[in-house]
């Protein structure tokens, strides 16, 4: 379980670049905040995270979108 604040401190760790979003690289630069990410969307893979809830063409994602996953798998308190 995360807060809103632990998520979005996650989200800025993982998005190297600063662009405002996280894309595969940058989540298998980080395997160990890549599984944080798994166990909190219940979703195992970050390709089937990616998949399943970016809606940019390249295929990354926003820290909305990512709360969204969380929400989704009830695991935002
Ligand atoms: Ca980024």
């Amino acid at each position: 379980m995360a807060t809103e604040q632990e998520l979005q401190s996650l989200f800025d760790t993982l998005d190297g670049d600063k662009d405002g979003k996280v894309s595969l690289n940058e989540l298998f630069l980080s395997p160990g905040l890549s599984a944080i990410i798994s166990s909190e969307t219940g979703i195992s893979s970050s390709q089937a995270l990616l998949g399943q809830y970016a809606s940019n063409e390249d295929g990354s994602i926003t820290f909305d979108e990512l709360k969204q996953a969380v929400e989704k798998a009830n695991n935002l308190t």
